[in-house]
C-alpha cells in the first residue's frame, strides 16, 4: 500500500462522513444563506473548529458556483485547498530534528491518547539507516507502563532504560540520556505520565525532568511532542492549552484517527495553534504512524 493509500484507510470514516455531508448539502440544495448557515453548522459538528467553519463558509459562498453544473470534484477541491493552505505551514519534518546527537524527544500527553505506542512507532520511523534508538521510561506511575514500552523496545529493537514503578520520572530520564550519550545514541525518546488532573504534580513533574536533562544537555529536551487522540473530539482544545502551560510544546501527533469520524478536529488544532504537525496514528500496529502530509491529508479527508 502506498502512503496516500494509507491515509485514505487511516480517515476513510471521517472522509465518508464529511464527504456524504456535503455532497447532500451543496449538491441537493440551492446555494442560499439558509444552505449556507446549514453548512456551518454541519462543519462545526464535524470538529473542523468554529473559525474554519466560518471561514469555509466564506469561502464557499463568495465563490461563484452553480451547483448544476460543478462537479463535486471541483466543490470539493475549495475544500480541500483551503485545509492544505491551513496546515501545509505546519508540516514539521522528522528528519529535521536529527541534528544533535543524541536528539531528545519528550513525549506529553493525558492518559491512553496513546503516548506509548507513538513511541514505538515513531523509533521506528526513527531507526532507519541503522540509527540507534533508546527509550526512556520515565511513566513510572504504573508498573504496566514500562512493560508496555519493553514489549515496545523489543519490537522496534531499540534499548530501554527503566526504573522501579514509582520511582522519580526524572531520576529515569537522566538516566536515560546519560546512557544515550555515552553509548553514542542517535535519538532517546522519553515516555512521560499524563495525569492531568493533578496538574500542579505534572507541572513540577516536567519542571524536573527538563532541568535534570539540561544538566547533561543544555539544549535538551530538543523536542517536546504532544499527543492527541482525534476520538476525544473537542476536549483536545483544552488539553493543548493545558499542556502549553506546563511545557513548550514543539510538535504535535494525533492519534487514533482511523478510530473517528471526526478528523476535522485536525484543522480546528492547527487553525487554532499553529503548532508544528509531526505524525498521525492510524492504527494500532508498529506501522501505522505516517509522517504528516498536508496533501494527503487533505485529499483523503475530501475524498479527491
Ligand atoms: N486505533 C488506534 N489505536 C491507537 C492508536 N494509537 C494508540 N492506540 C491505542 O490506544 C490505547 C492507549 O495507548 P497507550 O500508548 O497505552 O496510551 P498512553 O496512556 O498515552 O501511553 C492502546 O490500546 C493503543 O493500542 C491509533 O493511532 N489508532
Ligand atoms: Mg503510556
Amino acid at each position: 500500500m502506498n502512503i496516500f493509500d494509507k491515509f485514505k484507510l487511516g480517515l476513510s470514516k471521517s472522509s465518508k462522513s464529511l464527504s456524504s455531508g456535503l455532497s447532500d448539502l451543496i449538491l441537493k440544495k440551492k446555494i442560499n444563506e439558509n444552505m449556507l448557515v446549514e453548512l456551518e453548522d454541519f462543519l462545526i459538528q464535524a470538529d473542523v473548529g468554529v473559525e474554519s467553519a466560518r471561514e469555509l463558509r466564506e469561502k464557499f459562498a463568495s465563490t461563484k458556483i452553480n451547483s448544476k453544473y460543478s462537479g463535486k470534484e471541483e466543490i470539493f477541491k475549495i475544500f480541500s485547498d483551503y485545509i492544505s493552505e491551513i496546515l501545509k505551514p505546519l508540516e514539521k519534518n522528522l528528519e529535521d530534528i536529527s541534528t544533535n546527537k543524541p536528539s531528545v524527544i519528550l513525549v506529553a500527553g493525558v492518559n491512553g491518547v496513546g503516548k506509548t505506542t507513538t513511541i514505538g512507532k515513531l523509533g521506528k520511523i526513527l531507526g532507519q539507516n541503522n540509527k540507534k534508538i533508546v527509550l526512556g521510561a520515565a511513566d513510572t506511575f504504573r508498573a504496566a507502563a514500562v512493560s508496555q514500552l519493553e514489549v515496545w523496545a523489543k519490537k522496534i529493537n531499540a534499548d530501554i532504560i527503566k526504573s522501579d514503578e514509582g520511582s522519580d520520572p526524572a531520576s529515569v530520564a537522566y538516566k536515560a540520556l546519560e546512557y544515550a550519550k555515552k553509548n553514542n545514541f542517535d535519538y532517546l525518546l522519553i515516555d512521560t505520565a499524563g495525569r492531568l488532573q493533578n496538574k500542579k504534580n505534572l507541572m513540577e513533574e516536567f519542571k524536573k525532568i527538563t532541568k535534570v536533562l539540561k544538566k547533561i544537555d543544555s539544549n535538551s529536551p530538543h523536542e517536546t511532542f504532544l499527543i492527541l487522540d482525534a476520538t476525544t473530539g473537542q476536549s483536545v482544545i483544552n488539553q493543548v492549552e493545558e499542556f502549553k502551560k506546563i511545557t513548550p510544546i514543539t510538535g504535535i501527533i494525533m492519534t487514533k484517527l482511523d478510530g473517528t469520524a471526526k478528523g476535522g478536529i485536525l484543522l480546528a488544532i492547527g487553525r487554532k495553534f499553529k503548532l508544528p504537525i509531526i505524525a498521525l496514528g492510524m492504527g494500532e500496529k508498529e506501522d501505522d504512524l505516517q509522517k504528516f502530509n498536508s496533501k494527503y491529508f487533505s485529499a483523503a479527508l475530501m475524498n479527491v
